[in-house]
């Protein structure tokens, strides 16, 4: 996801957390204001181009080697790496966050990580393979020449909200966080973090990995690359997509809030 995917689902997180999670937070990052999670919440895609930070680009995502639109699936012995992937990166972060022998700056790194990569994983398009996760497959979006992974992370997210600054993100995560509390996401919501355990971060982030990929097939490429490949995605394709990229946002925040308030239960 783009800046205001991520600052939504940390924004969507802040509305779930406990109060003592909260603190544990503000704590560790050393930031008391309303925007604790969302201000780090961009941090990873700035780290990553940076010549420290070049060994975390593949947490961003886990490349699915799978075949769409015939066949979706992920499979971690198969699409993780050897240099690793989100679902690897999650596991590390987990247990580096809970790591009382690391020092006061690696404890803060891996809660900025975590924040970003369970936002990252419900992008569809950071669970797939093909063509570097759409980067590579060439699309004109409303008069724009770009391509099928940015409109995904942004030009869509950002067509429906009308910009990408904090309030955008708040503004968005404000509207997600009432349907997940008295709206259209009220009764799937516990099935979002079914079998959630921060013990087995691989099995779960798995699961939130699986679940977003399934979309390459149905939502993100349901005819195939060349159906994306002509004409303009805007309008027609980019109404079939908004519904799945509202609630892949609305999944992340609320799974976001359930791993922390799990990690920091741990910790009083
Ligand atoms: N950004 C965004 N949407 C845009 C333009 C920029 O989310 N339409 C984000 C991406 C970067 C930051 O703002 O996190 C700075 O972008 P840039 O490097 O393009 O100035
Ligand atoms: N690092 C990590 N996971 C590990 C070990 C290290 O993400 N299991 C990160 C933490 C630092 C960077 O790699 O940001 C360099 O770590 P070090 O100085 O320990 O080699
Ligand atoms: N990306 C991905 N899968 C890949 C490579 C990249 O999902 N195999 C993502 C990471 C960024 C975006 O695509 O969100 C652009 O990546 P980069 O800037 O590395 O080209
Ligand atoms: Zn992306
Ligand atoms: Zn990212």
């Amino acid at each position: 996801w783009g800046a205001l995917g991520h600052e939504t689902v940390a924004y969507i997180a802040q509305d779930f957390v406990k109060p003592t999670t909260k603190t544990w937070a503000q704590n560790i990052l050393d930031d008391t204001t309303t925007s604790y999670l969302a201000n780090v919440a961009t941090w990873a895609d700035a780290y990553r181009y940076t010549a420290a930070g070049a060994f975390s680009a593949p947490y961003h995502f886990i490349d699915a080697e799978d075949t769409p639109p015939s066949s979706c699936s992920v499979n971690y012995a198969r699409d993780c790496g050897t240099k690793g992937c989100s679902v690897s990166a999650i596991a590390n972060y987990t247990s580096r966050v809970q790591d009382a022998s690391l020092p006061d700056t690696e404890v803060t790194t891996a809660l900025k990580f975590i924040v970003h990569f369970v936002g990252d994983i419900t992008q569809p398009l950071h669970d797939e393979a093909l063509e570097v996760g759409g980067n590579d497959i060439d699309v004109t979006f409303d008069g724009t020449s770009t391509n099928l992974h940015h409109i995904w992370d942004t030009n869509m997210p950002e067509e429906l909200r009308g910009g990408y600054s904090l309030t955008d993100a708040r503004a968005w995560a404000t509207n997600l966080t009432s349907e997940i509390k008295a709206g259209a996401y009220k009764s799937e919501a516990a099935s979002w973090i079914s079998g959630l355990n921060i013990n087995d971060a691989v099995t779960t982030s798995m699961t939130w990995a699986t679940d977003a990929n399934a979309y390459i097939c149905s939502v993100v490429l349901p005819k195939g690359q060349s159906a994306v490949e002509s004409g303009d995605l805007y309008p027609t394709y980019y109404n079939s997509a908004i519904p799945t990229i509202e609630l892949q946002i609305a999944k992340a925040g609320y799974r976001l809030a359930k791993w922390l308030d799990a990690i920091a239960a741990g910790e009083w």
